[in-house]
């Protein structure tokens, strides 16, 4: 169990409380910040919710989803209180220039491997958690919190996403006790079936482009595939809904490790999503580049051309022992 002293007496002495995530938010990022902002108002806080992006699709479902705000407020609260967001600097340029200005307390949830620096003044942060949701979920038992049916969902939510619905690896006994646990606050079915099936028809229909172009190399082992901003304009599609490409192709029998390059700023920008299966660490390509993450899911920024992305992490590619 974590210790959650030090984030309580903060907390205790804390009124308003700027609550926010990372950029392009996933759903262990909404799940964890909802279900925290839930329970710091059920305590009485005033709290704000900042969002530097638009949230996952298949969260709209969960109440408050449209509770957050895309803009930087211009007040100071009595606590900054960051989730899944390792390095402070991924909770957005706009955000962290405040953020890093405010001489107000500053608190951090998250499972991503980091180095503390001293920007917090408490964290609980812990690699070995399946989810950020994992760890809220710690911390309201720690306070005898009864957690309503929306933040169980919240919670459920976060770890589903970072755990593939509970099928990845990251699928730890804490994960599956956890929503087992939920299981009794939630509809299970109906939760399932809000978070796997309700992919636009459209989605279907660009996925088999993107199969069609999908590179191979070392037997099958390695897979590259790219997305750009003029497929998700043909099939109109919004970035954060193609993101279950990467895991269904995943599903492949011969992949080992899975590179996605997705366009976002035409020609010259692209994100870059690593993952991997059982031993192969993704960490330390996505630190290459100036990413990081999870053992068997991280990503980064690249900048340069198409061409040049798929060099780049083909070159690392050749090298890994697979
Ligand atoms: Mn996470």
């Amino acid at each position: 169990m974590s210790d959650f002293s030090r984030i309580n007496e903060i907390l205790e002495g804390s009124k308003t409380v700027i609550v926010a995530g990372h950029v392009n938010p996933d759903p262990d990022c909404m799940g964890s910040s909802l279900a925290v902002c839930s329970i710091l108002r059920s305590m009485g806080k005033d709290v704000y919710l900042y969002r530097s992006d638009k949230y996952p699709y298949n969260g709209a479902f969960l109440e408050n989803s449209d509770s957050a705000s895309e803009t930087v407020p211009d007040f100071e609260p009595d606590l900054y209180f960051v989730l899944d967001s390792a390095a402070p600097e991924r909770t957005g340029e706009a955000f962290f220039a405040k953020l890093s200005a405010s001489k107000s307390r500053k608190i951090l949830f998250d499972h991503h491997r980091h180095k503390e620096n001293g920007f917090y003044d408490a964290e609980v942060s812990d690699e070995g958690a399946s989810a950020t949701a994992a760890i809220v979920y710690r911390w309201a038992k720690s306070i005898g919190h009864v957690l309503t049916k929306g933040e169980a969902e919240d919670i459920c939510f976060g770890i589903f996403g970072d755990t593939g619905g509970l099928r990845y690896a990251s699928t730890d006994k804490e994960a599956l006790f956890i929503v087992s646990e939920l299981a009794e606050t939630i509809n299970y079915g109906d939760f399932c079936s809000q978070f796997f099936e309700t992919l636009p028809e459209n989605w279907f229909a660009m996925f088999a482009e993107v199969i069609q172009s999908m590179e191979k190399y070392r037997d099958g082992k390695v897979v590259f595939f790219a997305t750009t901003l003029d497929q998700l304009n043909r099939f109109n599609l919004a970035i954060d809904e193609i993101d279950p490409f990467v895991e269904e192709i995943r599903r492949i029998g011969t992949v080992k490790i899975i590179f996605r390059i997705r366009e976002v700023e035409a020609g010259k920008v692209w994100k870059f999503s690593v993952r991997s299966r059982g031993n192969i660490d993704c960490i330390p390509i996505a630190q290459k580049f100036g990413g990081g993450g999870h053992k068997n899911a991280a990503g980064f920024t690249f900048y340069g051309t198409l061409d040049e992305g798929r060099k780049a992490v083909l070159e690392i590619a050749e090298t890994l022992d697979l």
